[in-house]
């Protein structure tokens, strides 16, 4: 679908917009496969502000566009857009049409009237009895006012069956965007939100973090309950979670059992005592089985925390806080462990 936008550029241009980003993916070691060249055409026509903006600052940063970068750069700015636009165009694009028909019809209408008021004026000039005149411009001009208000009731309607598509597809895309089991967003809103929070991060000079989550002998848990007791565990700890950040953080499913949040403005201390309110509040909480009203073990939970270093991919950060989590898990589990520790392991 957006190839089909670049074949409508003359060929001079396109062609100067397809060396220069030949040129810059050999400079910057990019192999020239089909979605690279996606990407980095679309980096040279300058069509996505964002796209320029991450490339961008990742060349500032000398960062080396390996294989998961290219891979990020062409899922979040080249191929779930042209998924998106591909649904948006196939879905609309009926009604839109119905709608320029309804506006061809009106101009078509709109010209003829105009016309039959020009031909009662060239008449009026040739020197006819003034009054039949008068009334001759009244009746064209009421059959032109009437005609237009039908036609404007044709064009309200379209508006709202437009109106209704715009909404159906943003619900659509919201769903796309969200864990079923448990109602947070998932991975895909997650690495959208990650890309918005790192360029505001970069710009701003603001910290971002994350913390990384997972339920403590989970399997056993399931293996003891059932998995759908299991299920209502793993919606309460989403809940917990939920509760505990801004509304201007990102809860998400990562996976299976882990759960994540990410905090723009959140330096590694503030994160740190977020994923700490939220291990206690699990901690502290019983839980019944509704249907029998019998107490189940306390379900607790290991955090591991990391803070965005400038210019990184979600990748390395969040694997920090996996090996943070992983020291929480080592170090006995129902704890918050902070990359920081995980330093002063490796120096220890
Ligand atoms: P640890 O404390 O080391 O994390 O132990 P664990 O048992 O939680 O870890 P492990 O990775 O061995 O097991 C994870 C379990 O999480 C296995 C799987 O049954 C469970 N799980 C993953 N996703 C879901 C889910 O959607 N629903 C339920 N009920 N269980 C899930
Ligand atoms: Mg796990
Ligand atoms: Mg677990």
């Amino acid at each position: 679908m957006t190839v089909a936008a670049f074949d409508t550029l003359d060929y001079d241009y396109t062609a100067s917009v397809a060396e220069t980003a030949m040129r810059l993916m050999g400079e910057q070691r990019v192999p020239p496969t089909p979605n690279n060249f996606h990407v980095w055409f679309k980096y040279c026509l300058g069509s996505s502000p964002e796209l320029k903006r991450t490339i961008d600052i990742l060349i500032g940063n000398r960062r080396k566009f390996d294989a998961a970068t290219n891979h990020d750069l062409f899922a979040t700015y080249a191929g779930s857009q042209i998924v998106a636009e591909e649904a948006v165009l196939n879905n609309a694009s009926d009604h839109l049409h119905s709608v320029m028909t309804s506006a061809r019809q009106f101009l078509t209408t709109a010209i003829a009237q105009m016309r039959a008021i020009s031909d009662v004026t060239e008449r009026t000039e040739a020197g006819f009895d003034p009054r039949s005149l008068v009334e001759s411009v009244m009746s064209e001009l009421a059959k032109a006012a009437a005609r237009a208000a039908k036609l404007e009731v044709g064009f309200d309607e379209k508006t709202r069956e437009l109106d209704a598509i715009r909404d159906s597809l943003n619900k659509s895309e919201e769903r796309a965007k969200t864990d079923i089991l448990t109602g947070l967003p998932n991975r895909r809103a997650l690495d959208e939100f990650f890309r918005k929070a790192q360029i505001a991060a970069m710009e701003n000079g603001e910290p971002l973090s994350i913390l990384l989550i997972d339920i403590d002998h989970f399997k056993q848990f399931n293996d003891n309950f059932g998995h759908a007791v299991g299920d209502q565990v793993l919606r309460l700890v989403a809940k917990a979670l939920r509760d505990r950040v801004r509304d201007i953080d990102l809860p998400a499913r990562y996976g299976g059992e882990e759960l994540i949040a990410v905090l723009p403005g959140a330096n590694l201390a503030i994160c740190t005592a977020v994923a700490e309110r939220i291990r206690r509040s699990m901690a502290e909480c019983q839980i019944t089985r509704r249907s029998t009203g019998e107490i189940l073990p306390g379900i607790t939970v290991s955090i591991g925390v990391g803070q965005f270093q400038f210019g990184e991919a979600m990748a390395d950060l969040i694997d920090r806080c996996d090996r943070a989590l992983y020291l929480a898990k080592k170090s006995g589990r129902n704890r918050v462990v902070s990359e920081n520790e995980l330093n002063q392991e490796m120096a220890g």
